[in-house]
């Protein structure tokens, strides 16, 4: 029987018509099996002791989950050995990860957050891999962090898993966004989500509601007015969603449309917002515009900014097109 597009087809394929050399390929195919143990990792989840708190904190004072050491680990184990890559930088590790020196190196770099939602994997709700595919300046052969600050316009693939009910990869090279789910008898991620793209308009917005009492003026107001209804400014309902897993909403937002905020807010002022601008906003920015949405802080494009620092934050605002514009537009008004 025909299985269909394998994820790895699907690569060969699109590198073909660029006449790249297959380095790229295989480098994806490399973080393609590392999302496949993953996967089954969350599948075996309390089966093998893997659930709760490692009791350690991250370089952003978050307490670690179990899983995200390990998720962390299996990123670098498969990464680090096959020669495409220069340097690795993790959500979980305060420094650059620097290729050990038994391996050979290569022209990419490799950002991600490894189990993007993690509080939410000890009460078995959908998590994910994030991850985005940088080149490494000419000439770098010992990249440092600074190597990695480059503008999210510069990023050559973007791409998440989603370990949900089932688990699905994500990706876009630049050239739309395709969706493929892991067929797990037989150990492949077969395409079935071709050419993703976003509505421009929605009725669904997601936010935690809970900070409402920090936010900026803007995003009050266009919260309010979703709240509102028919009977306010905006002339109909909206619905809510917030599952606490940035790539469950993206997901969301990529089969059915919606905005989704972490808006900047005063609860902490010295965080810009809490998502991270390196291996959460600007991946996900990349695959929404890709697939004709949106991202933006309210201020400035997301994958127009000049980062400063591995870590840093941002405030994001995605999806729709329409509803962000919107939204930029409240922000422009003040
Ligand atoms: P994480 O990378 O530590 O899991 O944090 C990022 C997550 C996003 O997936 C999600 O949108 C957000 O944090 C949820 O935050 P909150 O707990 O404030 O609702
Ligand atoms: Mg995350």
């Amino acid at each position: 029987m025909h299985i269909g597009t394998t994820i790895t087809q699907f690569i060969i394929e699109e590198q073909r018509k660029l006449t790249a050399t297959g380095d790229f390929t295989s480098l994806l195919n490399d973080v393609v099996t590392a999302c496949k143990v993953i996967s089954k990792d969350v599948d075996r989840g309390a089966l093998v002791g893997i659930l709760g708190s490692a009791e350690s904190e991250n370089i952003q004072g978050e307490t670690q989950k179990k899983l995200d050491l390990i998720t962390n680990d299996v990123m670098i184990k498969s990464n680090e050995w096959a020669g495409h890559l220069a340097a690795m930088a993790s959500e979980e590790m305060e420094d650059v990860y620097p290729i050990p020196p038994q391996y050979p190196k290569g022209k990419y770099l490799l950002v991600f957050d490894p189990l993007d939602g993690s509080s939410n994997i000890d009460v078995n709700i959908s998590v994910g891999t994030i991850f985005s595919i940088l080149r490494c300046p000419d000439g770098v052969e010992n990249p440092t962090a600074e190597d990695f600050l480059q503008e999210g316009t510069k990023q050559v693939c973007a791409g998440f898993a989603l370990y949900g009910p089932s688990t699905i990869m994500v990706l876009t090279t630049g050239n739309g966004v395709n969706g493929f789910t892991l067929d797990k008898t037989i150990g492949e991620f077969v395409l079935t989500h071709a050419n993703m793209t976003i509505p421009e308009d929605t009725s669904e917005f997601s936010i935690n509601t809970s900070n409402d009492r920090f936010w900026e003026a803007p995003v009050k107001r266009y919260v309010d007015e979703c709240l509102a209804g028919e009977t306010g400014v905006r002339g109909r309902n909206f619905n809510m969603r917030w599952v606490a897993s940035m790539v469950a909403e993206v997901y969301r937002i990529l089969t059915r449309g919606g905005i989704f905020m972490y808006p900047k807010d005063t609860k902490d002022p010295s965080k810009a917002g809490k998502l991270r601008l390196m291996y959460e906003a600007n991946p996900m920015s990349f695959i929404v515009e890709q697939a004709g949405g949106l991202s933006h802080t309210g201020v400035e494009r997301i994958m127009d900014i000049k980062p400063n620092e591995l870590h840093q934050r941002v405030p994001v605002l995605l999806g729709s097109k329409n509803e962000v514009e919107r939204l930029v537009a409240y922000h422009q008004e003040q």
